[in-house]
């Protein structure tokens, strides 16, 4: 009896001081989805760069889209953030390499990202012109640095929560990307197949969220087994508008064109 309450006390001790052992593989799971579109993709705009000369250069004989709505190949969508929105206990390790987004063409690469607090938000500029990086923030973690010279690279630290931190360029009007800052590293983005996978998550119901830039935040509830992968589908008709998404701030609705105050929640729930 008393061999066992040391161990109970032990295991306790752990739980308590070290939340990322209880976490180790056995105990966790993975989860994996796609984001289905089967709506009609709206036409992103063409970018005109003939406001800085050197952008032009770079993309000499391309067209270059703001990349607002890309819609893959296999019907799903391209840019959507998916994160762990609720249910997530204990403290978890920030991932040691950098995210990184680079601007190479004068465009941000990736549009989307993520950053877990604690992890380094790593900017880099590829071009041989001026950049000025700008975050907005609604949550405290603005930045806004000049790059100058080609092969500058700047590191942020993100100090809170934010779905999504909107980056801007002063110099470049189109250049707009997304980093969504979270308290843990359990989020994906979906790329050129749509799909997404968040590995070593630990056992249990979670409340996952899908974000769009264009057609807002959908939820569905999963939950996670040991040793197990569960699959998710998100899926949105086009229809959806992110004046309704509470994660959106006043700054990305000004750039789709609206300037309106935030009031109802509608956060459609696809179970
Ligand atoms: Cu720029």
């Amino acid at each position: 009896m008393k061999r066992w309450s040391l161990a109970f006390a032990i295991l306790v001790f752990l739980l308590g001081t070290t939340p990322v052992l209880t976490h180790a593989a056995g105990n966790t799971g993975t989860i994996v989805g796609k984001v289905v579109f089967t709506g009609k993709a709206p036409r992103n705009k063409l970018i005109r760069m003939g406001a800085d000369p050197k952008c032009l250069e770079l993309n000499r004989g391309k067209k270059v889209y703001q990349e607002v709505v890309v819609v893959n190949d296999n019907g799903t969508l391209k840019n959507v953030f998916v994160h762990i929105k609720e249910g997530l206990k204990g403290k978890f390790s920030p991932p040691k390499e950098p995210a990184l987004i680079d601007q190479k063409g004068c465009i941000y690469h990736p549009r989307v990202t993520g950053v877990m607090i604690g992890q380094k938000l790593k900017v880099r500029n590829s071009d041989p012109t001026l950049h000025n990086v700008h975050a907005w923030s609604k949550a405290g973690n603005d930045f806004n640095v000049a790059q100058p010279v080609q092969g500058m690279e700047n590191e942020f630290n993100l100090k809170a929560p934010e779905v999504m931190l909107q980056i801007k360029c002063d110099v470049h009007p189109w250049m707009i990307g997304y980093v969504g800052v979270l308290p843990h590293p359990f989020f994906a983005v979906t790329g050129d197949d749509g799909t997404f996978e968040i590995k070593n998550v630990p056992a249990g119901k979670y409340v996952l969220q899908a974000w769009h830039e264009k057609f807002g935040a959908k939820t569905v509830t999963v939950e996670v087994q040991p040793g197990k992968t569960v699959t998710v589908e998100f899926s949105y008709s086009g229809s959806e508008s992110a004046a309704l998404n509470p994660g959106f701030t006043m700054q990305e609705l000004r750039i789709h064109g609206r300037d309106m105050t935030i009031t109802p929640v509608y956060d459609s729930d696809e179970r």
